[in-house]
């Protein structure tokens, strides 16, 4: 198989990590006998710098030509004070538009050997393995208005706007996945207080009555945000919309000891898909070679399994994962307590080999 995939790296860690993405590709072409092309282009920061624009049509056009996307992260302080829709972040969101990538596939997978890098009591973390759905090109990350408003600018406006059909599309998707899951699926939302919510509920029910075969829970986002992490074990696919999708996911890695484990796949609804871990930038440790490459060479792992259906080489990139922890091999971020540290390029090199082998 021959494959072309736009690499977008991004800013701070994201030029880091998303080499181990291409590295470990790489080493399942060696290993299956398959050909991936990489060809690079700006994002965010870098983008702006280069041409004064965090999404420019070059970076799309290639999107758009290839048959699949690593995004590495966007966003830094060196940018922090131009307007919103100058900043780093409107690349991104504008990439997830413009492709239609409304489904955001967000995997929590607590890992044995990782078990003392989380917060959580090692019984709650065990074996979780649960898949965060997060719309992902509406609500109130793209509503407008979204303005400052009067004279001295004291107003502030955001605006949480969904269509019937933005939210039934990625209700189906959730399904979808229940249905290939454990059959359970947990929706949430804010429905005693968001008109929004009220809508995504009547969806869920109407949707609900076409799977029969799957459990269905309503469940308000403040209950989820404490129930994840006391009793993670009792969710299988979460579907929600895309603000509380963002804050639950990051809340949910901490099952796995660090964010810097936590993969993404964002689909359109016919395969296509842009990988990225879900941390980002991470300007405090960039250029230290000390970030976590794990969420990106997961991310890769996705690539493989939803928009090639390449599930033996998918796994091979899981198991040299898996390998790798239970070996002890930890960047800094994973708590080490006495196991080796290694920095980003060590450990890509050490997952890609276990990917060869
Ligand atoms: N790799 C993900 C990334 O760069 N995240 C930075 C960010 O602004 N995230 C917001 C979002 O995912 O909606």
């Amino acid at each position: 198989m021959k494959k072309n995939i736009a690499v977008l790296p991004g800013d701070g860690v994201g030029r880091e990590v998303v080499k181990g993405a291409t590295a470990v590709l790489e080493a399942v072409g060696q290993r299956f006998g398959h050909e991936f092309e990489f060809e690079y282009a700006n994002i965010g920061g870098a983008a702006i710098d280069e041409s004064n624009n965090p999404l420019p049509n070059e970076t799309l056009e290639l999107c758009k030509q290839s048959d699949a996307v690593f995004l590495g992260a966007v966003g830094g302080p060196k940018w922090d004070s131009l307007p919103s829709h100058m900043r780093p972040e409107r690349g991104l969101l504008a990439i997830r538009k413009e492709l239609g990538l409304f489904a955001n596939l967000r995997p929590v997978i607590g890992f044995h050997s990782l078990l003392h890098s989380s917060p959580l009591k090692p019984e709650i973390a065990e074996n979780v393995n649960l898949m965060i759905v997060r719309e992902l090109t509406g609500g109130l990350y793209f509503g407008k208005p979204s303005e400052r408003r009067g004279e001295s600018g004291e107003t502030v406006v955001d605006t949480l706007q969904y269509t019937r059909q933005e939210i039934e599309r990625i209700i189906e998707k959730a399904f979808e996945l229940a249905i290939i899951r454990n059959k359970k699926l947990t929706s949430v939302d804010k429905a005693n207080v968001l008109e929004s919510s009220r809508m995504w509920r009547e969806i869920v029910n109407e949707k609900a009555a076409l799977y029969p075969q799957v459990e269905v829970e309503h469940m308000y986002v403040d209950a989820a945000a404490m129930k994840l992490i006391s009793r993670p074990k009792d969710f299988d696919v979460v579907v929600t919309e895309n603000l509380f999708g963002d804050i639950l996911s990051d809340e949910a890695s901490m099952i796995t000891g660090s964010l810097g484990m936590l993969p993404s796949a964002s689909l359109t609804g016919d395969g296509f898909g842009l990988y990225e871990p879900v941390h980002g930038s991470a300007p405090d440790i960039a250029g230290f070679n000390k970030a976590n490459p794990m969420a990106m060479i997961l991310s890769a792992a996705l690539m493989l399994k939803y928009s090639f259906n390449l599930r033996e080489e998918a796994e091979s990139i899981e198991q040299a994962v898996q390998e790798v922890l239970n070996a002890g091999y930890r960047t800094p971020d994973l708590q080490p307590n006495g196991n080796m540290v290694v920095g980003t390029e060590e450990m890509i090199e050490i997952v890609a080999q276990h990917v060869k082998e």
